[in-house]
């Protein structure tokens, strides 16, 4: 198998490690950016290659809808596509549908759903999903999940946990006999991650965790259904449960997190990978991560500030230009601006991961996470 993951250091549950895939290895932890639509809005692969970014993620769901999977297959997969030779994870479109509320409806075999873009009558089954990830070729593919609302009821969380199992065994058979019918694939040799789920339910999280590791050995593990409204000290409480409940040597994935004090939490809880919309989004509505919490450059006060976004960064952003020129160009609706910021984002979030990991293998992790949250939240009061 194209797949190992080994670990170096380890500081209580906090580790580091590196992920070898097809398209080649990922030190760990790691902030993937996410490429929704096969493209980091406003970067180029270029950027994103100089940041030190490893792996990006894609969505199975934007990507089927439009351009569509088959023709992204014609034209060599999704690393050819999008011009991006590292490691690619596809998301499996579970969380997509389920947010698409009032425009689906679920049954055991798949959901029905309209396309949010021209409302054409559509359905996923784990099988179908196996198949697009399948032409998509990514190196990563996750299981099709059911997810729901971050507060739901014990026994709602508990049938959402229990579908994602039963719709786990069946993308695990219909990707065995992908990878043997359909050899030709952009990438032969793709990893299937499941899903924990189970709100914020400590047994139910536990149950499939087990439910999951019942089916065999898996090359790594998503954890979902979490940062979708519930309270951080609730999703920090799974973490931990989850941390418990998994094999020590697999990667484990923490889908749509998050915040910069979410991924400093999380990695101290075991967590080896994250993605996020958070960095490109807050881009375009012109905010930026510093070391002293978030600042919005629409607000007056930047606008004859001289030096960077944030003193400590690296990025090509913050090399050359000041807080007051790209002000100006947020102001003036320039899409400069927008660039610059999302560049910087991301930059932060691949950097803050690259300092955890040397933390962590410095042994001094405790000292430095706690040093970091404390700097980062007085400057979020
Ligand atoms: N499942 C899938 N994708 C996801 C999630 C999930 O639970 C989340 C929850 N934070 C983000 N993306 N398939
Ligand atoms: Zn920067």
């Amino acid at each position: 198998m194209p797949f190992d993951f080994t670990t170096h250091g380890m500081l209580g549950r906090a580790r580091t490690g590196t992920f070898t895939t097809p398209h080649g290895p990922i030190a760990t932890p790691t902030f993937m950016a996410v490429g929704t639509l096969a493209t980091v809005k406003s970067l180029d692969p270029e950027d994103l290659r100089a940041m030190g970014a490893t792996m990006i993620l894609a969505n199975a769901y934007h990507l089927h809808l439009r351009p569509g999977d088959e023709l992204v297959r014609e034209m060599g997969g999704l690393h050819r596509f999008m011009a991006w030779d590292r490691p690619i994870l596809t998301d499996s479109g579970g969380f997509q549908v389920f947010s698409l509320e009032g425009l689906r409806t679920i049954d055991e075999d798949g959901v029905d759903f309209r396309s949010h873009i021209d409302g054409s009558r559509r359905r996923f089954t784990p099988e179908s999903v196996m198949r697009i990830e399948r032409n998509l070729g990514a190196d990563v593919v996750m299981q099709f999940d059911h997810v729901p609302p971050g507060q739901s009821e014990p026994a709602v969380a508990r049938d959402a946990m229990e579908r994602s199992l039963r719709w786990l065994a069946r993308c695990r058979a219909e990707h065995a006999r992908l990878r043997s019918d359909d050899p030709d694939a952009p990438t032969p040799e793709q990893a299937l991650f499941p899903i924990v789920q189970g709100g914020i339910h400590a047994e139910l999280r536990q149950a499939s965790a087990r439910g999951i590791r019942d089916m065999g050995d898996w090359v790594g593990y998503g954890v979902g259904g979490l940062s979708v409204g519930e309270a951080k000290p609730d999703m920090y409480a799974m973490l931990e449960v989850v941390d418990d409940e998994l094999p020590a040597d697999r990667p484990r994935y923490l889908m749509g997190v998050g915040y910069p004090e979410d991924l400093v939490e999380a990695v101290r809880r075991g967590v080896d990978l994250f993605d996020c919309v958070a960095p490109t989004r807050m881009g375009r509505n012109g905010a930026a991560l510093t070391q002293d919490g978030r600042i919005n450059l629409k607000n007056a006060r930047y606008r004859n500030e001289p030096g960077p976004l944030d003193e400590a960064c690296d990025c090509t952003a913050c090399r050359r230009f000041s807080r007051a020129y790209v002000r100006h160009l947020v102001a003036a609706d320039e899409m400069l601006g927008l660039r610059l910021l999302s560049l910087h984002n991301v930059h932060f979030l691949v950097a803050l991961m690259r300092d955890a990991r040397a933390a962590i293998e410095r042994g001094t992790f405790d000292g430095w996470s706690a040093a970091w949250l404390d700097r980062y939240l007085a400057g979020e009061r």
